[in-house]
């Protein structure tokens, strides 16, 4: 119930901040963008953990509030690294985590929609992160919400892909541009063949659906090889980049 209140008027005190994470392509070694991670600094515990404070803010409700003014932060973020980039680079993307409130809301697509017109961001430069348990259940709805988001050209990634009971089915029904592989996998894909035997497979289910996949938790140089050669297109991880605050963020990019 503390933390409910604190959270409530925390984005307006600025305790509230985003950090970004360079994504990376495996090809080229270029970075192509970079996921928008909450943090919050609390006057006297110092920072919550995402964990902790998305979760209050998921049960009470404050999502509705606190989700869209994280959109259209990252969204004006976004703007300022194209401005910073040289001419000729291709734009980076900016993805954000939605939670699964926030997509059954409906209202999603409206305030999409608003942050991109009221930014100036592109459609195609900004991504949804949506999990595996937010689909579920009402498929049909989430199906129908994805495929107008994606009308507009908003990308829609799958996160912590592989944790979820039944990732393959969904990608039957629910209509994404990627996937992204829970960093559990990731963490022993050289040590444990079973986890570089599924990485591989999904690497090869995705692509064989026309679906991009984004490999997290890159903490060795060693997974970075293995990722690259196995096709895997994208990656994001300790040892490609930590996130960062906008600031600094911005300083990566001249
Ligand atoms: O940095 P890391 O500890 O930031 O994030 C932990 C978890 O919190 C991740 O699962 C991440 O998806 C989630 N998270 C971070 N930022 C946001 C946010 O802005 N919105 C939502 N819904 N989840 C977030
Ligand atoms: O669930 P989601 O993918 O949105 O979670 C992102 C979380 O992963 C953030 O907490 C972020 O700080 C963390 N993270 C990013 N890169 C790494 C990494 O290489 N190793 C580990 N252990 N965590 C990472
Ligand atoms: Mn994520
Ligand atoms: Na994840």
């Amino acid at each position: 119930v503390h933390l409910e209140h604190e959270l409530r008027g925390a984005w307006d005190r600025g305790e509230l901040s985003l950090v970004y994470q360079p994504v990376y392509r495996l090809g080229d070694g270029a970075m192509v963008g970079a996921e928008a991670l909450l943090r919050w600094r609390h006057p006297e515990q110092g920072l919550v953990a995402p964990s902790v404070f998305i979760d209050v803010a998921e049960q009470s409700g404050l999502i509705e509030t606190l989700g869209p003014q994280v959109l259209r932060a990252a969204c004006q973020d976004a703007v300022r690294w194209q401005h910073v980039r040289p001419a000729a680079s291709e734009p980076l993307f900016v993805s954000v985590n939605v939670s699964p409130r926030q997509l059954r809301s409906g209202d999603l697509p409206n305030v999409v929609a608003a942050c991109l017109h009221d930014t100036g961001l592109a459609a195609h430069n900004l991504h949804l992160e949506l999990t595996e348990t937010a689909v579920i259940g009402d498929e049909i709805h989430a199906s129908n919400l994805l495929a107008r988001l994606r009308s507009t050209g908003v990308k829609v990634w799958l996160d912590d892909f592989g944790t979820g009971f039944s990732g393959l089915s969904h990608l039957r029904r629910v209509p994404v541009d990627g996937v992204k592989i829970d960093r559990s996998f990731i963490a022993d894909v050289l040590r444990d063949p079973d986890d570089l035997a599924l990485t591989t497979a999904i690497i090869a289910m995705a692509h064989s659906l026309g679906i991009t996949v984004v490999a997290e938790g890159v903490e060795k140089e060693g997974q970075y090889a293995v990722l690259r050669e196995r096709g895997c297109d994208l990656a994001q991880g300790y040892w490609l980049g930590h996130p960062v605050g906008a600031d600094e963020f911005m300083t990566l990019l001249g």
